[in-house]
């Protein structure tokens, strides 16, 4: 039943409607299956299908934005029962997040907000396109213990040290961790721009923030 769900959920993803993609996302709350892993193996793999897709030129852009609309629908009902499910809220740490400025991808950025949220962080989400200013502005305001970046466009992945050098320049860096993630980050790259953490998918994302901050 379950690799029945999860593959109804990819195929509604893939195919691009949104009422089909809800109706399975409530069916995986009624079955009490875990909505982290419906997430990353249902729609987040529908839409990796759908990019590589358009990656190879067999699908366009309306197909994108269509996958998008339908992950969306259906990802808000496995994001509520995410943060129903993770109840333990006694850190009160901070993580100051957003996509870099000339990006706009904001489903994988979401969902590690929605994750780190679960598991008790307060999360200030400053959205999509956020540049090297805000970011700075953010970090001066909220002082959070973590600050992470997504990136999903090659071009867009050099704001990351961007960032990083401004933080230094304003005497910010020593306070805050810095993670990245996103489709356009490796961990090779995290390491070369120096930063402290690298979040391959929103577990990992806050495996690696709550091992920076010394929590189990
Ligand atoms: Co865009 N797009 N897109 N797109 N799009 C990609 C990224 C692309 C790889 C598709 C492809 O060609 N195969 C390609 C980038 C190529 C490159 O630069 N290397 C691409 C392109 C080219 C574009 C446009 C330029 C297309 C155009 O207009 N011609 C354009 C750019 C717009 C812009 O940003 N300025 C564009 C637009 C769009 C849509 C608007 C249609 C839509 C986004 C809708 C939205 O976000 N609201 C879209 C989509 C949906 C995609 C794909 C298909 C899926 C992205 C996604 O949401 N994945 C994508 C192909 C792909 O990734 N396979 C593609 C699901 C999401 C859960 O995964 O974001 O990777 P992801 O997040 C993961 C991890 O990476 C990690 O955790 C998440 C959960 O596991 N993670 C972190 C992410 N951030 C993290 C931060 C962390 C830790 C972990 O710590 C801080």
């Amino acid at each position: 039943m379950t690799e029945e769900l999860l593959l109804e959920l990819k195929q509604a993803v893939i195919e691009g409607i949104p009422q089909r993609a809800i109706e399975a996302a409530k069916r995986v709350v009624e079955e009490k299956i875990d909505p982290v892993m419906a997430f990353e193996k249902g729609l987040k793999a529908g839409i990796t299908e759908v990019g590589e897709g358009y990656a190879s030129g067999y699908m366009f852009l309306p197909d994108l934005v269509l996958a998008a609309e339908t992950l969306q629908a259906a990802s808000r009902i496995l994001e509520e029962e995410i943060t129903r499910t993770g109840a333990q809220r006694s850190q009160q740490n901070k993580v100051v997040l957003g996509t870099v400025k000339g990006d706009l991808h904001d489903i994988g950025k979401t969902i590690v907000a929605t994750l780190l949220t679960a598991h008790g962080f307060e999360v200030i989400d400053l959205g999509v396109n956020v540049s090297e200013e805000e970011f700075i502005e953010a970090v001066k305001r909220e002082k959070p213990q973590v600050l992470g970046m997504s990136s999903l466009l090659t071009v867009t992945a050099k704001e990351i040290p961007r960032v990083l050098s401004a933080l230094k320049d304003a005497g910010l860096r020593d306070g805050v961790k810095v993670i990245v993630g996103g489709g356009a980050v490796t961990d090779t790259y995290a390491e070369e721009v120096e930063a402290d953490g690298y979040g391959q998918n929103a577990e990992f994302g806050v495996r690696m923030t709550k091992l920076l901050l010394g929590i189990n």
